[in-house]
């Protein structure tokens, strides 16, 4: 039997995209299934995937509560992808700013890597579009700040469109991950890199979203900018 791929999408109110970002994803090939992780969206997001899950058996949803942020959604998915035979467990946005073309482009770099990351800013050419000018200046300079703090060789730290093979979410203590909004992703491969996981970073096109809310808030970058300092002090301390 071919090894199974889990796609983990969260949403909080994306009504205008999860019904063709699942389509997406399951045009890809039968070797991929997806999971939405909803946060009790209002617009109704929640029922859109319950309906799909319920006509198609690669289709998966999660429901919590209330808004809880990005990182716990992809933990609440990892934990379920590892409780199921997923070899391939990926991260991926919503609203199309990641685009589900390049899902087998990773699936293929994934077999020899253990992690691979989408990366916006590979060998210093940006690939994003439509952003302004002061979102691209504050997410690249984000990232050679985390290279120079916590020394993680990576030209996207902070990108959210990544493949874990199994084994390194196996590893990572997932109940002790602290993060939750682009420091979650920085932690992540972090903790990947540390524990000498071999990691890849292929290059992707970034489109800004074109419909919905963006849920980018001061509270993130700041967990952001204190976090990357936590990561050197823990791997100083050998907690990480
Ligand atoms: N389940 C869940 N999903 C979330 C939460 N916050 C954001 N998301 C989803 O995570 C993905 C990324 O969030 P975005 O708002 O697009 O964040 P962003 O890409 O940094 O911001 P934009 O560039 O403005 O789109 C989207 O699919 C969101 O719906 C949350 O608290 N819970
Ligand atoms: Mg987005």
């Amino acid at each position: 039997m071919p090894e199974r791929a889990l796609v983990i999408v969260p949403t909080y109110n994306e009504r205008d995209t999860v019904r063709r970002i699942i389509d997406a994803v399951l045009s890809q090939g039968p070797l991929f299934e997806i999971l939405v992780v909803d946060d009790g969206s209002p617009d109704g997001t929640g029922a859109i995937a319950d309906e799909v899950a319920s006509e198609n058996t690669r289709v998966h949803a999660l429901h919590r509560p209330r808004k809880m942020g990005l990182g716990t959604a992809y933990l609440t998915g990892f934990r379920w992808a590892l409780e199921r035979d997923f070899e391939f467990i990926f991260e991926m946005d919503a609203d199309f700013s990641h685009d589900p073309n390049h899902l087998p482009i990773f699936l293929e770099s994934a077999i020899d890597a253990d992690l691979v990351l989408g990366s916006r800013y590979r060998q210093g050419k940006v690939t994003v579009v439509n952003w302004p000018i002061s979102r691209l200046i504050l997410s690249y300079a984000a990232n050679i700040y985390a290279r120079a703090v916590t020394g993680l060789p990576l030209y996207d730290g902070t990108g959210g469109f990544k493949c874990f093979r199994r084994r390194v979410l196996e590893a990572i203590p997932l109940d002790a991950v602290r993060s939750n909004g682009y420091a979650f992703q920085i932690e992540m491969s972090f903790r990947a890199w540390r524990r000498g996981f071999r990691i890849v970073e292929i290059p992707i096109v970034f489109v800004d979203r074109s419909e919905g809310q963006s849920k980018m808030s001061r509270r993130i970058v700041w967990e952001a900018i204190w976090m990357v300092w936590r990561l050197r002090w823990w791997s100083l301390t050998g907690r990480v």
